[in-house]
């Protein structure tokens, strides 16, 4: 075996979930205008999407990059102070909170991975934005990294 060959592939015996993309990275702030001003002036994003999701409890913005055909930025700013994001603020400070990925079938992907011995957040798909479902692998089981699956909203613009 030469270095670059992969030790291991995936276990055949087990669905894979089906991950298509990357969906969006998302940032926790403070703030949402200014994040939002900070990145549209700074890096030259462009601001797609707003929306409040009182569930979550998040002030979120989606934010392209170049000609938008890639994954997005996703701003998230805490609607309350009982709410995830306000507690990850508290604990780390602004930055990165989460990777997610885009699914055609929320459901069939958080199975998949539950039979590989991975916490999903929730027994149940959640709203998300624009419309998405959403479910969450717990960070501590996925290499310290929130792991969101998307799957879009039917005939909705693909904006997280
Ligand atoms: N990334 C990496 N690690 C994280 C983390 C994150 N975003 N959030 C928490 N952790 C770590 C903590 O640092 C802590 O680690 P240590 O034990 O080593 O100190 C550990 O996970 C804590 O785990 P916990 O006590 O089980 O959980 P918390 O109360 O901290 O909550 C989580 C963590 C992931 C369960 C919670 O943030 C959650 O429910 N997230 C999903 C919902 C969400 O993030 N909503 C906002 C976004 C909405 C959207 O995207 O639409």
């Amino acid at each position: 075996m030469t270095d670059d060959t992969p030790s291991s592939g995936p276990n055949e015996n087990v669905t894979l979930p089906g991950l298509l993309r990357i969906d969006h990275v998302g940032v926790a702030v403070p703030d949402l205008d200014e994040a939002i001003a900070f990145y549209t002036a700074t890096f030259g994003l462009c601001c797609v999407h707003r929306e409040t999701n009182e569930e979550q409890g998040v002030q979120e913005a989606m934010l392209a990059v170049g000609d938008g055909a890639g994954p997005r930025l996703q701003l998230l700013a805490p609607a309350r102070p009982d709410s995830a994001i306000a507690k990850f603020l508290d604990r780390s400070g602004p930055g990165l909170q989460q990777l997610a990925y885009t699914v055609a079938d929320v459901e069939a992907a958080a199975d998949a991975l539950r039979a590989r011995g991975l916490r999903l957040l929730y027994d149940a798909p959640k709203r998300g934005t624009a419309g998405s479902r959403i479910n969450f692998v717990h960070p501590k089981d996925a290499g310290g990294v929130l792991v969101e699956l998307v799957e879009p909203a039917e005939g909705g613009t693909p904006v997280g």
